[in-house]
């Protein structure tokens, strides 16, 4: 069912703390950690703790855990100090775009020169 966890989903094993992550915030509804394969100083992923498979099917199934998500990634870029100097939240959707892992997430990416694509 939409929102429940998913066996073989690596984010929903994070979230139940069967895979290690390094965790630098937790709310009752989300959880950032530290991206394995860092592509700036700072790169965390901010998942909301349901699953759905893409940031579109959360806002669209859980609006207030989409809300969640998007209030954290900020959250971790004031914590990080990222969010005087700017700093990029994505939501890859879809492998056309580059995602890989198949629970909503967004990559909050800062400290240095963030190549501009659009
Ligand atoms: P993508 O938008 O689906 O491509 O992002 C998935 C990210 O999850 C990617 O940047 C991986 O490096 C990252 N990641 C992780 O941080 N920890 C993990 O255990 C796994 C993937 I699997």
């Amino acid at each position: 069912m939409a929102g429940e966890a998913q066996p073989d989903c690596l984010f929903c094993k994070i979230v139940a703390g069967d895979i290690p992550a390094t965790v630098v915030r937790e709310t009752p509804t989300t959880i950032a950690f530290r991206d394995i394969n860092p592509q700036a100083p700072t790169h965390v992923l901010v998942i909301p703790r349901v699953h759905y498979a893409n940031a579109t099917e959360l806002a669209a199934g859980d609006p207030a855990a989409a809300a969640d998500v998007l209030r954290e990634a900020g959250e971790v870029a004031a914590q990080e100090k990222v969010a005087d100097t700017g700093y990029r939240i994505v939501f890859n959707t879809g492998p056309g775009a580059g995602q890989t892992v198949f629970h909503a997430h967004a990559h909050v990416l800062g400290g240095c020169d963030l190549q501009r694509l659009v």
